[in-house]
C-alpha cells in the first residue's frame, strides 16, 4: 500500500505566514485566534470582579497575600481556560459530522505526525507560567508562616471546646478572655489547641484556618493590618452547636492594647509560667 499521506505535496509549508493567514485554513485560525483573545478578557475582568466582590475586607497581611494569590492565579489561568474553550468552540463548529445518519462515523482529517514549533511553544509557556506560579505560591507561604525576627510578636494561646473559644495572653499577665483582642501592626503568634474534640480556629478577615486538635499545639501567625472587630468562626464541624461556635476578634491600636491587658487585671509583657486558660 503506498503511502499518500506522505506523497502528498506540501504546499502549506512553502508558503509565509502572511500568505498561509490568508488561506482558508488560516482565516480560521484568525477566527479561533480572536475567539481565544476575547475570552481571555472577558475572564481576566470576571476574575478581578469576582475576587473583589466574593472576598472578605482585609484585615491582615495573610488575608491579603491569599486574595493576592487568588487574584494571579485566577488571572494566570485565564488565557489557559480560553485556550481550551476556544479548541472546543473549534473542534465543535468544524469538525461536526456532515452526516445526518449518525450510523456512520464521520471522515477522518488528515493526521498530524509533528509540529515542533508547536511543541516548543506549549512547553516553553507552560513550563514558564508553572514555575512562576510554583514561585508565588512558594514566597507568599514562606512570607506567612515565618516569624519575622525584627519585631516581638505577640502570644495568645487559643483554646476550642465545645463550642466555644477562649484566649489566654500569658506574656501579658495571664489574661483569659472569651473575646480576641489585638493590637494592629504587631506579629501575632496563635498556639491553637483543643479540650475535647476538633475544631478550626478561623479567621475569616485575617487569612487564619488552622486545626484545633485535642493534645496537640499548633501555631499560626499573622499581622492585623486594619482597625475594626471581625469574625472569629470554627470551620470544623464539631458537634450539635457547631454554628454557634463563634466569638469577635477586635483590632485595637498598641496602647488601647495594653490598656485592655491592664484593665483585666494583667501586665503588658509580663510573662506568666501556665497562665489561665480563659
Ligand atoms: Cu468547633
Amino acid at each position: 500500500m503506498s503511502n499518500d499521506i506522505e506523497d502528498r505535496p506540501i504546499d502549506d509549508q512553502r508558503l509565509t505566514i502572511g500568505e498561509r493567514l490568508n488561506t482558508p485554513a488560516g482565516q480560521l485560525v484568525k477566527k479561533v485566534t480572536l475567539v481565544i483573545v476575547v475570552m481571555t478578557v472577558i475572564l481576566v475582568i470576571f476574575s478581578v470582579w469576582w475576587v473583589n466582590e466574593s472576598m472578605p475586607v482585609v484585615a491582615s497581611d495573610t488575608e491579603q497575600a491569599v486574595q493576592d494569590t487568588m487574584m494571579v492565579f485566577a488571572v494566570a489561568s485565564a488565557p489557559v481556560m480560553a485556550l481550551v474553550w476556544g479548541i472546543g468552540y473549534y473542534s465543535l463548529r468544524h469538525w461536526r459530522s456532515p452526516n445526518k445518519d449518525l450510523s456512520l462515523p464521520p471522515e477522518d482529517g488528515p493526521p498530524i505526525r509533528s509540529n515542533a514549533r508547536l511543541t516548543m511553544t506549549w512547553v516553553i509557556v507552560s513550563g514558564i507560567l508553572t514555575a512562576f506560579l510554583l514561585v508565588w505560591g512558594l514566597t507568599e507561604l514562606t512570607a506567612t508562616t515565618t516569624i519575622p525576627t525584627t519585631s516581638s510578636p505577640l502570644v495568645v494561646k487559643v483554646t476550642g471546646q465545645q463550642w466555644l473559644w477562649s484566649f489566654a495572653y500569658d506574656n501579658d499577665g495571664g489574661v483569659g478572655s472569651p473575646d480576641l483582642v489585638l493590637p494592629i501592626d504587631r506579629t501575632i503568634v496563635f498556639q491553637v489547641t483543643s479540650t475535647d474534640v476538633i475544631h478550626s480556629f478561623w479567621l475569616p478577615e485575617m487569612g487564619v484556618k488552622v486545626d484545633a486538635n485535642p493534645g496537640v499545639m499548633t501555631t499560626s501567625i499573622t499581622t492585623p493590618s486594619k482597625l475594626g472587630t471581625f469574625n472569629v468562626r470554627c470551620a470544623e464541624l464539631c458537634g450539635l452547636n457547631h454554628s454557634f461556635m463563634e466569638t469577635t476578634v477586635t483590632v485595637v491600636s498598641a496602647d488601647d492594647f495594653n490598656k485592655w491587658i491592664t484593665a483585666h487585671g494583667g501586665t503588658p509583657g509580663q510573662k506568666v509560667a501556665g497562665g489561665t486558660n480563659g
